[in-house]
């Protein structure tokens, strides 16, 4: 080992993990550039990083073609109650689960060195922070947790000798004997790959995966899972949301937390450029918000993340000309398509397609070629502080002051452009019966209606109906203070097909109607379903949109929202007596409205 660890938890800790996984040596990260230029020479020489000549010190990695997403049927709850995870997580007990996992963590870690990366999640002493170690057995998760996370020697500083810290485990179970060479990505077959979280006692535990929140434990499993159930226990939010600033031509702010479920482009969203002249955006975070009630009483909102891991294919300078001007330089990209000039490629990136690549596999690849070049789940890990629309204030450890919260969901039909809820309680049931369609990026049949509540199916550590209570409590605890919540619908269709709205940089003008309701300017007409912009409030101006569509997108077909009624009573069938009662009654309130 090549430092002395002073706190006891950690030190204690380390030596467990050591004595269990076996590995050849031990190696305590401090979160230097020395550090990284280290561990990525190593990862070069063994043909594991391929550098990329187009983008300095940009590397691009191929995994294992079984291991290229998170692996929701592999992820675990692990709490005392099967009802404490509830009808949305799959459980384990956990004295059983803990068995069968040291079973497969014994010895994993033989011919390789374990990684001790003591991290947090937000600036490193902000009262909203948490601090994290991950001890890994990947130097490619060493390096993505140096961009997702603020790894540094000062957070074992922070933590003293008796301070705490979120264990996270984490093995590719791989494990090498003597003389075996090593894979380009190792990883466990699926059956024997567990992502597990134990929230009753802040731990997390995941084997036999290299990628994405399987194995960089900050994001998912940390700042979501763990950190919502910390949340509920201690009255704040874990929320899986971009944040951004907008500033009107005035110069007054507005903060924005969005929920959105996968493939609504909510990265586009959070560094999007308003087309409206004088609005300005700004992005604070692209994927998760951690909120407290501050000393004035309003939510305030920081990002706990350090980078983006973006989804590649489909960002370009035409959906989102910010995030490809973050990845210039210090970028890793992992199943991606390599060009013959040394440049990454994916899908729907501007320009002509290459004629020739290496595909995310490693194989050639050309235009005729009947699969894609790139995964469609391939990323890049960059800094934040690369982005050029950062807000200056992203790392202000008090957070910003978030005004509204939107919610949203991928939909052909029946859903509006946008409408606001009629108080807190009304927003608490939009959230909590967000859905969208399906599209070929995710997986199972295209076009079929998902409820995702609040964004967070995948990623809430405890039973979801008392997340949706705890919703309820922060609005009571927020009072006069609450954010207004909105829902958007960026995707909906004329019936020939045709997007109806331009989206991207023009909906900034959907965040105008936001804004300009906090501050009473705009009018709303009551529908069933909520406040929609009364006729002329949406500012359209210069933009060639026809009346006729304009009417259609925020029109409200009474008869197909009386036909989502079952699907949602289904939806809240699952929660049984832990679905809160003013949901059964907003569900009631919502039937009457619609007559
Ligand atoms: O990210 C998207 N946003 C939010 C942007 C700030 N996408 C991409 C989703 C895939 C991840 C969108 N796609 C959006 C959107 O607002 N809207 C659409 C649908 C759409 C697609 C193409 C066009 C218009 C709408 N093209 C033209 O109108 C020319
Ligand atoms: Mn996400």
């Amino acid at each position: 080992m090549n430092v002395t660890v002073k706190n006891k938890k950690l030190s204690q800790w380390i030596k467990e993990v050591a004595d269990l996984c076996k590995p050849d040596d031990i190696y305590v990260c401090n979160g230097s550039k020395e550090e990284y230029d280290q561990m990525v020479k190593t990862l070069i020489d063994s043909n594991i990083a391929i550098p990329l000549k187009k983008r300095p010190n940009s590397y691009l990695f191929r995994s294992d073609p079984s291991d290229v997403a998170r692996v929701e049927d592999r992820t675990y709850i692990s709490t005392q109650s099967q009802d404490e995870a509830g009808p949305t997580n799959n459980w384990i007990d956990p004295t059983e689960l803990k068995e069968l996992m040291k079973g497969f963590y014994k010895g994993c870690m033989t011919g390789r060195t374990m990684y001790v990366i003591p991290f947090s999640m937000g600036p490193i002493g902000s009262p909203i922070a948490k601090i994290g170690v991950e001890i890994s057995d990947s130097p490619y998760v060493v390096i993505n947790m140096h961009i997702m996370t603020r790894v540094s020697d000062r957070v074992l500083e922070l933590l003293g000798t008796d301070g705490d810290f979120i264990p996270c485990l984490h093995s590719v179970g791989a494990p090498l004997e003597k003389g075996q060479e090593d894979s380009i990505w190792p990883c466990a077959p699926i059956e024997n790959k567990y992502i597990s979280h134990f929230p009753e006692e802040n731990l997390i535990w995941s084997y036999g995966s290299g990628y994405g929140g399987n194995a960089l434990l900050g994001k998912k499993c940390l700042a979501l899972r763990i950190a919502s159930a910390m949340a509920r226990r201690e009255s704040w939010m874990a929320e899986h949301m971009l944040i951004l600033r907008l500033t009107n031509p005035e110069g007054k702010q507005y903060h924005i937390a969005a929920a959105f479920p996968s493939a609504c482009g909510k990265t586009n969203l959070a560094m999007m450029q308003p087309s409206l002249p004088g609005w300005k955006c700004e992005c604070v975070g692209d994927d998760i918000a951690w909120m407290k009630i501050g000393p004035d009483g309003r939510l305030y909102a920081i990002n706990p993340e350090n980078g983006f891991f973006g989804v590649a294919p489909g960002t370009s300078y035409d959906t989102n000309p910010m995030a490809m001007d973050s990845l210039k330089d210090n970028v890793l990209f992992t199943n991606c398509a390599l060009t013959d000039d040394g440049d990454v490629w994916w899908e729907g990136m501007d320009g002509d397609e290459p004629a020739h690549a290496i595909d995310w596999k490693g194989n050639d690849w050309t235009p005729e070629s009947s699969h894609d070049a790139a995964h469609p789940n391939a990323r890049f890990t960059a800094l934040a502080s690369k982005c050029p629309v950062i807000c200056e204030d992203w790392e202000k450890p008090e957070g910003v002051p978030i005004d509204i919260f939107v919610f949203g969901g991928r939909r052909g039909t029946v859903v509006p452009l946008v409408y606001e809820s009629l108080n807190w309680e009304h927003g608490v049931f939009l959230g909590a019966t967000a859905a969208s369609e399906t599209t070929a990026a995710n997986i199972g049949a295209v076009g079929n209606l998902r409820r995702d509540p609040f964004a967070m199916k995948p990623f809430c550590g405890y039973n979801m109906g008392d997340y949706f209570q705890h919703w309820l409590n922060m609005g009571e605890k927020l009072g006069d203070k609450r954010p207004r919540i909105f829902y958007v619908n960026w995707f909906r269709r004329s019936e020939d097909g045709k997007f109806l709205w331009p989206g991207f940089s023009e909906n900034s003008r959907v965040l105008k109607w936001m804004c300009d309701r906090v501050d009473g300017k705009a009018g709303a007409e009551e529908t069933p379903i909520g406040l929609i912009p009364k006729d002329g409030e949406l500012d359209t101006s210069g933009l060639d949109i026809s009346s006729e569509d304009m009417k259609e997108l925020l029109h409200v077909d009474t008869k197909a929202w009386k036909a989502e009624i079952p699907d949602i009573e289904n939806h809240f069938s699952v929660f049984g007596d832990r679905l809160p009662e003013k949901l059964r009654n907003q569900l009631k309130e919502f039937e009457k409205r619609l007559g």
